[in-house]
């Protein structure tokens, strides 16, 4: 039996993952693909409870960086081992609505922490594990911002200030840069149903 397809969409605030992962899921029942989607932080009743302490603004303990990062690697390291890998192994494609590359892009990037140690630590919980397609939705992050809070009330991450959500974007586009063989740049400040045939196009050349 061939292995499931693993798919990870990333980009900042309001930048449209939840909306396209629509797109993709239409996409693969057309093809009678077999999958499941995930979100990360989160996935598994123990990384949704992860979720809930990493999105909780709280005043009476200020969550330090060090705990953040921890974190999401304990929150991936449950969804990855118990309900990714296995579903890839079963020949079931895997939707994920951020994955690896948020650490890079938000703790990294965001928080300025050590690129080098962070590289570590997925290479502790991931190994070699990787996504094959990694739609990168990008876009300003002061429109991302204005759709978020068109939403309502605000979590821990976006309460942060632009200059965080800039240096976001920047790592993420350097890391597509580094890497334009699986981390593909789509313009999230298009109407939908570009953004939708862009990434339609994608999934056509991950299948072919
Ligand atoms: N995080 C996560 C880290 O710091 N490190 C990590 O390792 C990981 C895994 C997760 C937070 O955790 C951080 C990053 C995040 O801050 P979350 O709730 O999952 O929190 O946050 P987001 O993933 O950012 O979810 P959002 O809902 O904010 O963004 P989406 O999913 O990108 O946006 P979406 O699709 O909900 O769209 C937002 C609004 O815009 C509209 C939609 O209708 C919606 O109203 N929209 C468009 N409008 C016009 N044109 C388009 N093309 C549009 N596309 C969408």
């Amino acid at each position: 039996m061939s292995k499931g397809v693993f798919i990870t969409l990333e980009g900042t605030e309001g930048s449209g993952k939840s909306t396209q992962l629509k797109t993709i899921e239409q996409y693969l029942q057309q093809h009678n693909r077999r999958y499941i989607k995930v979100r990360e932080p989160g996935g598994t009743p123990i990384a949704e409870e992860i979720r809930n302490l990493l999105k909780t603004p709280r005043k009476d303990d200020a969550m330090c960086d060090t705990t953040e990062l921890l974190l999401m690697y304990a929150a991936r390291a449950q969804l990855v081992n118990t309900v990714i890998k296995p579903a890839i192994e079963q020949g079931v494609d895997v939707i994920c609505d951020r994955h690896d590359l948020s650490t890079v892009a938000y703790q990294g990037g965001g928080r300025g922490m050590d690129l080098g140690e962070i590289k570590v630590i997925s290479k502790v919980v991931l190994g070699d594990f990787k996504p094959n397609l990694t739609i990168l939705l990008d876009i300003d992050p002061i429109k991302g911002m204005q759709r978020a809070k068109a939403r309502g009330e605000l979590d821990r991450f976006e309460q942060s200030k632009m200059d965080f959500f800039v240096r976001v974007r920047n790592t993420y586009l350097e890391c597509a840069k580094q890497d334009p063989n699986i981390i593909k740049v789509v313009n999230g400040d298009d109407t939908l149903d570009n953004v939708s045939s862009h990434i339609r196009k994608l999934l056509d050349n991950l299948y072919a």
